[in-house]
C-alpha cells in the first residue's frame, strides 16, 4: 500500500533531508508532466514507474509517498500502476489567478531507497469560463449634437481562462448609428469603444438599444453580452412651426369684448424647456394693439375693445 495523503511535519521532512543528504547517490530526479484542469479524480497524470525506472513489485515493497507543496493533496500514486494520478478536482483559475503558467510541485519519496524524485505538473487550461461583463445594462447619455466620429469607451468583459481562451474579440450589433473600435491596452488588453457613425436625432429616436458581445477564443467560442441602451440627449435644434402660415378670421363688428377670435397654435419638436412655446406679436400696429390682445402661453387672440367697422375693416398682425 501507497502512504498517500499524510501531511508531512516540517521535522519530520528536515529529518529526512538530512537522510538523503548524508546518504546522495545521484538519485536526485526531476519529472515534468502535464494535466488538464478540471479532470475527474483519479485521471492519469504520468507515468511514474516507468519514468524513475522502478520495478512494480519492488515498488510496492519499499515506502512510497508522494508530498504536495501545498495544503490540498493533489496527486496520489496508483499503487497497481505506478502512474501518478489526480486526488482533487484542479481548477486553473482559482490555483493560478495571475500567472500565466500554472505548475504544481510534489515528491515522490522513494524510502527502502531513500530517494527523492521532484514531479512538476503544469496545469493546463481548458475553457470553462464565458466572458462576462462587470454590468449587464449599461447607459450611455448621448447628446443628439454630438458629432459622428465620436468615441464612447465601454467597459470590456472578463475572463479568467487563460491566453486564447480569454476575451478575443468584441461584436456590436443592434443599430446603424452606432459602431465599434477595438483599442489594444498597453498590456494587450481590448478596450471596446462606441464610435458614433451616424448624427443622432431625439425627435427622431430618443433611444438607441444595443448589444456588446464578447467572445473568447475557445473551441467552441463561448461569449457573454451586455446591453448598451444609449439615451438620446435632447439639443434646442429645432424652431417653433405654426399650425398654419396664415390665419384669416372673419367676425361681426358686433362680436362681444372679450370674445376670442382666434387660436394661433406652433409645436416645437423639442424636449422640455427647448420645447416650450410662447407667443408674442412682432408687428402690430397701433390702432390695432388696443383691439386685440395675445395670450402669450395659449396663442388666443381676444377682443378687448368693441370693433367698429368704421374704424378699419382690416387688421394685420404678425
Ligand atoms: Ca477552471
Ligand atoms: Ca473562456
Ligand atoms: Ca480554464
Ligand atoms: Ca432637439
Amino acid at each position: 500500500m501507497w502512504v498517500v495523503g499524510r501531511h508531512w511535519g516540517r521535522r519530520e521532512r528536515a529529518l529526512l533531508w538530512g537522510v538523503l543528504v548524508a546518504t546522495w547517490d545521484a538519485a536526485w530526479g526531476q519529472l515534468r508532466y502535464s494535466v488538464p484542469e478540471e479532470v475527474p479524480k483519479g485521471s492519469f497524470v504520468g507515468d511514474v514507474a516507468k519514468d524513475l525506472g522502478l520495478q512494480l513489485p519492488t515498488l510496492q515493497d519499499r515506502g512510497v509517498r508522494v508530498i504536495d507543496r501545498g495544503r490540498t493533496q493533489y496527486f496520489a500514486l496508483h499503487g497497481k500502476t505506478g502512474h501518478l494520478v489526480t486526488a482533487e478536482r484542479i481548477d486553473r483559475e482559482q490555483l493560478c489567478t495571475t500567472v500565466q503558467q500554472c505548475v504544481l510541485r510534489c515528491e515522490v519519496i522513494v524510502e527502502g531507497e531513500m530517494q527523492i524524485y521532484e514531479i512538476e505538473v503544469e496545469i493546463t487550461d481548458i475553457n470553462d469560463n464565458a466572458p462576462s461583463f462587470k454590468e449587464v445594462v449599461l447607459e450611455e447619455k448621448i447628446s443628439e449634437v454630438t458629432a459622428p466620429g465620436s468615441r464612447f469607451p465601454l467597459a470590456g468583459a472578463h475572463d479568467p481562462d487563460s491566453g486564447s481562451n480569454s476575451v478575443q474579440s468584441y461584436e456590436l450589433s443592434g443599430d446603424k448609428h452606432f459602431s465599434l473600435a477595438v483599442q489594444t491596452g498597453p498590456g494587450g488588453d481590448q478596450r471596446p469603444e462606441l464610435v458614433l457613425a451616424k448624427a443622432l436625432d431625439r425627435e427622431e429616436a430618443a433611444f438607441h438599444e444595443l448589444v456588446l458581445r464578447a467572445s473568447d477564443g475557445g473551441e467552441p467560442a463561448r461569449t457573454g453580452t451586455a446591453r448598451i441602451r444609449v439615451v438620446v440627449l435632447d439639443a434646442n435644434d429645432n424652431a417653433p412651426v405654426f399650425s398654419q402660415a396664415e390665419y384669416t378670421v372673419r367676425v361681426p363688428e358686433d362680436v362681444p369684448v372679450g370674445s376670442t377670435l382666434v387660436m394661433v397654435t406652433a409645436t416645437d419638436a423639442d424636449e422640455g424647456l427647448n420645447g416650450h412655446v410662447e407667443y408674442s406679436l412682432k408687428k402690430i400696429t397701433e390702432i390695432a394693439s388696443q383691439i386685440f390682445q395675445l395670450d402669450s402661453q395659449t396663442g388666443a387672440i381676444t377682443l378687448v375693445r368693441s370693433l367698429d367697422f368704421e374704424d378699419g375693416d382690416t387688421y394685420e398682425v404678425e
